[in-house]
């Protein structure tokens, strides 16, 4: 008998499994895995905790919430047709648009009847005798399935403060994440939000004009930058859409997969009058470039990166008319970029209005909620509305939610006690037939972008696997340490992981989250695909197979 006629032998003794495939939620990763998987015939199944597809799109309905990426340069790139199709209506579109385009995706594609709605999977377990994985559901349904793909996104486990009395408030109150479905009436209301991230900024510049009273907690200031969003006009549309291929070719060629890349020249090269001049231009323009495309040194080095902090905090103090206020808003413990840039739209200017206030928690901390508001170490606030924009329990937070448990029950989550280990941030050693979709030591950049070629990358190994009658397919020991020291060694000298924030797995409202890891994959998107390019064009060799 050769090989593969035993590998036929022992799965025809077995009983049928249930799947081919299962892949853990319908973002846009289990979307598009879906999609592709289907393709190769097999018999996929989607579990999925929400109501409907999209993922950080279905549950982030704050008010808002809006890409930083440029629209069109973001959506699925896979299909001319759909390309050709959709019209985004701004450069940076908003969420219930993105939304509406992703049930778009899905219809077009039929991608519903293979999704199970309202199903949130409690454990996953190996079992080698079958090669294949034991999912569990949270009303205790169990599924089998050959392989094992996780869709979970790096930032779809909110987290909500650990502060005294949170339960106790008798008013509204939400995670920005867990907004609900019908509409929340804020006209005239004394509204609370704590957490100036991305979050934080977008919801609070777009309600400032509509609540009666905001006030804002703030524990630390973010740099921010405009955004610059507008409407796509129809010349502009059908530029677009005949530039498309050139479109996804700059994200292909670029460091992070965005229209933006890192201007050659560090920031000393230039006279003081050019740097100005660049750093004007920069924040004028609409999108990342001030972050993604600004001088090559100023995310490396801290004097280069003092420039930018310097342009960016008199811009802030020219934009907010009270001295004492704009201090609060300049970042005084790290410098501009080092943590993700929210990108904001008069963000500034909402402190200048007369029914908003900024408490800076970092002086005077919420020592508990009560039932009428928010206590603070300097007095009481009554509010009708809390807003909880507090961040995300990210990369590692939504895999510890999963009882994953590998070859000889090893729990993942014990494996990545001390920050997780990954090949190529796609598998674990110990952790037969799964693949990671935007796992940890990914590059996630402008996510689509990554999420496509990730996709691609595990749908043709599948293929491999299926073709070569292999049903177990493993990283080695060897590839994941050699992979997760790869990733440490580009994360070193980075301005960014001296910085505590989600990129850096900092949590302080997560046990056990305190110690910064390296949880990011922070070398080039360019590099990260030639890297795995050559794992495929060498059929997969680095892997065991069987
Ligand atoms: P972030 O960027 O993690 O921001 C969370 C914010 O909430 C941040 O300002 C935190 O302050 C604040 N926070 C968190 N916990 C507390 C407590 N306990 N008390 C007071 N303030 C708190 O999350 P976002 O949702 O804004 O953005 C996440 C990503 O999603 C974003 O980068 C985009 O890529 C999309 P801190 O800075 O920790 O002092």
């Amino acid at each position: 008998m050769t090989a593969s006629q035993q590998t036929s032998a022992r799965n025809d003794a077995k009983p049928a499994l249930d799947y081919d495939a299962i892949i853990i939620g319908a973002g846009m990763s289990g979307m598009y895995q879906l999609y592709r998987l289907r393709e190769l015939g097999m018999r996929v199944r989607v579990f999925e905790a929400g109501t409907g597809v999209g993922g950080t799109w279905y549950w982030n309905r704050y008010p808002g919430a809006r890409f930083d990426s440029e629209s069109y340069s973001y959506g699925y790139s896979f299909s001319k047709e759909l390309l050709e199709e959709w019209n985004w209506s701004e450069h940076f579109a908003g969420q219930p648009e993105t939304l509406r385009y992703l049930n778009h995706v899905a219809d077009k594609f039929d991608l519903r009847r293979d999704i199970q709605f309202r199903s949130r999977i409690s454990a996953a377990i190996y079992a080698e005798d079958t090669r294949s994985w034991e999912v569990t559901l949270e009303d205790g349904s169990r599924l089998h399935t050959r392989f094992l793909i996780t869709a979970i996104g790096p930032l779809s486990t909110p987290t909500m403060p650990r502060i005294k009395g949170v339960d106790m408030f008798q008013g509204q109150s939400f995670h920005t994440a867990r907004w609900p479905h019908d509409a929340v009436d804020l006209a005239g209301k004394r509204v609370a939000v704590i957490g100036t991230g991305a979050t934080g900024v977008q919801t609070i510049q777009t309600i400032a004009g509509s609540v009666g009273h905001l006030t804002v907690f703030q524990r630390t200031p973010n740099w921010c930058a405009p955004l610059h969003n507008s409407k796509i006009d129809a010349e502009t549309q059908k530029k677009i859409k005949a530039g498309y291929p050139e479109i996804f070719k700059r994200c292909q060629e670029t460091f992070a997969c965005f229209l933006h890349t890192p201007d050659p020249r560090g920031a000393f090269e230039v006279s003081d009058e050019e740097r100005e001049a660049f750093y004007e231009t920069l924040y004028s323009e609409r999108g990342f470039g001030i972050w993604q495309g600004n001088f090559r040194d100023i995310l490396i080095d801290r004097q280069a990166n003092a420039t930018i902090s310097d342009f960016v905090a008199r811009k802030i103090r020219q934009r907010v008319k009270n001295p004492d206020v704009a201090e609060k808003l300049i970042p005084k413990n790290h410098g501009f970029g080092t943590r993700r840039l929210p990108l904001e739209t008069f963000y500034y200017e909402v402190y200048n209005q007369d029914n908003v206030e900024l408490v800076d928690i970092s002086e005077t901390p919420i020592e508990r909620i009560t039932p009428k508001g928010i206590e603070t170490s300097a007095g009481k606030y009554e509010f009708d509305i809390i807003i909880y924009a507090t961040g995300f329990d990210a990369i590692t937070g939504s895999f510890d939610k999963i009882d994953f448990r590998g070859a000889g029950d090893v729990r993942l989550k014990d494996k990545w006690k001390g920050g997780p280990q990954t090949y190529l941030g796609i598998m674990v050693d110990g952790f037969p037939n799964m693949m990671m979709l935007m796992g940890p030591h990914t590059a996630l950049g402008n996510i689509p972008r990554s999420i496509e070629y990730s996709v691609d990358w595990v749908t043709g190994l599948i293929r491999f696997a299926r073709e070569s009658n292999f049903t177990r397919m493993e990283a080695t020991p060897a590839g994941v340490a050699s992979w997760t020291d790869h990733v440490k060694a580009l994360g070193v000298g980075l301005l960014s992981n001296e910085v505590n924030s989600w990129m850096t797995g900092i949590n302080s409202n997560v046990e056990g989250k305190q110690t910064r890891i390296i949880a990011r994959y922070s070398g080039s998107a360019p590099a990260y695909r030639e890297r795995c390019d050559e794992v495929a064009a060498k059929r997969y060799q680095e892997l065991a197979m069987a």
